[in-house]
């Protein structure tokens, strides 16, 4: 056969993206899709939910699955289920991306490699944050001491709030997922619907505007997501566990309140592409974080 008319075989596969919590595994979707679809903040603990992110590059699509930091779950329900998404993926997948900070190791980073021996994929780490850096010769031990634990089949230093070294990265996860049809469309950029990334914009604003522990005790439900022309409609309503939470979300005269959904109304448009009415209900649902069926009936899996 003429070698100009050979078809070069599609390929397809899916891609953990592991670490502890907030070493910028939600950053480095985000950045490789070239959309935000998973929330980020400067706190511990921010995804709770497994997330896809589709990347297509020219014959390979990569099918990126973002999750929450693994940790040691202490007593809430909801941070054992967090924990039990993240390395249940690590069965199904392709390659692993194990990401660390460039500060070095710690010992919450070796719980999560210690969860490697659940998977049978090729593994890379990388090593994120390396703008905080002063010095990047002290990349060189923590590399050498990486490649000595013989777990890493690529070790990737990466800046992927910046997308510095990203290109390289997309070469080689491209070339190690298996030949394969694509699954999705090059479009669609996750399984997600927008409802949910919706109720994931309004978390984001209060992670980000609230304390460090009222974060963890709040949850967004979208109750009613209508489009007509250029105008969506939303409805959301945040839970939290308690009366005095409840007031300090809302804040004086609702000031805070306002402000949250102003600064979440601002990115959903831009995720939308379309002008957004939001309004958002504060209401007491005791307990949810630590009740099984709780956080399934408000959309944990
Ligand atoms: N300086 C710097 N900050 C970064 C980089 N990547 C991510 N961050 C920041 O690190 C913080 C955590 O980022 P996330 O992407 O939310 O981290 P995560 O690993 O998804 O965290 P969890 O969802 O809680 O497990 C945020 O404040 C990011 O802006 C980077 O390359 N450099
Ligand atoms: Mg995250």
């Amino acid at each position: 056969m003429d070698s100009t008319t050979e078809s070069v075989p599609t390929r397809c596969g899916y891609v953990a993206i592991i670490g502890r919590p907030n070493v910028g595994k939600s950053t480095l979707l985000n950045h490789l899709v070239g959309q935000k679809l998973s929330i980020t903040s400067r706190k511990p603990q921010t995804t709770r939910h497994n997330l896809l992110g589709v990347l297509t590059e020219g014959n390979s699509q990569m099918l990126l699955v973002d999750t929450p930091g693994i940790h040691q779950p202490r007593d809430r329900a909801i941070n054992r289920m967090m924990v039990r998404n993240a390395v249940s993926v690590l069965k199904d997948v392709d390659l692993v991306l194990l990401v660390i900070e460039a500060r070095g190791l710690t010992a919450d980073d070796e719980l999560v490699i210690a969860q490697l021996e659940r998977t049978q994929a090729r593994t890379y780490c990388l090593i994120n944050k390396i703008d905080q850096l002063a010095d990047k010769s002290r990349l060189l031990p923590l590399i050498e001491q990486l490649a000595g634990l013989n777990c890493f089949s690529e070790i990737i230093p990466v800046c992927a709030l910046r997308g510095e070294g990203l290109d390289q990265l997309k070469t080689l996860m491209a070339e190690a997922v298996p030949e394969g049809p694509h699954l999705f469309p090059p479009d669609q950029l996750t399984d997600r619907s927008e409802r949910f990334v919706v109720s994931e914009i309004v978390r984001e604003k209060l992670m980000r505007r609230l304390g460090d522990e009222l974060p963890h005790r709040i949850t967004v439900v979208v109750d009613s997501f209508q489009q007509r022309d250029a105008l969506a409609d939303i409805r959301a309503t945040i839970y939290v566990e308690r009366d005095s939470q409840k007031a300090i979300i809302i804040g004086r005269g609702g000031e805070r309140l306002k402000s949250i959904g102003r600064d979440a109304r601002l990115d959903i448009e831009k995720f939308l592409d379309c002008k957004v009415m939001l309004r958002l209900w504060v209401k007491v649902k005791e307990g949810w974080t630590n009740s099984d069926s709780t956080l399934q009936h408000l959309g944990y899996d």
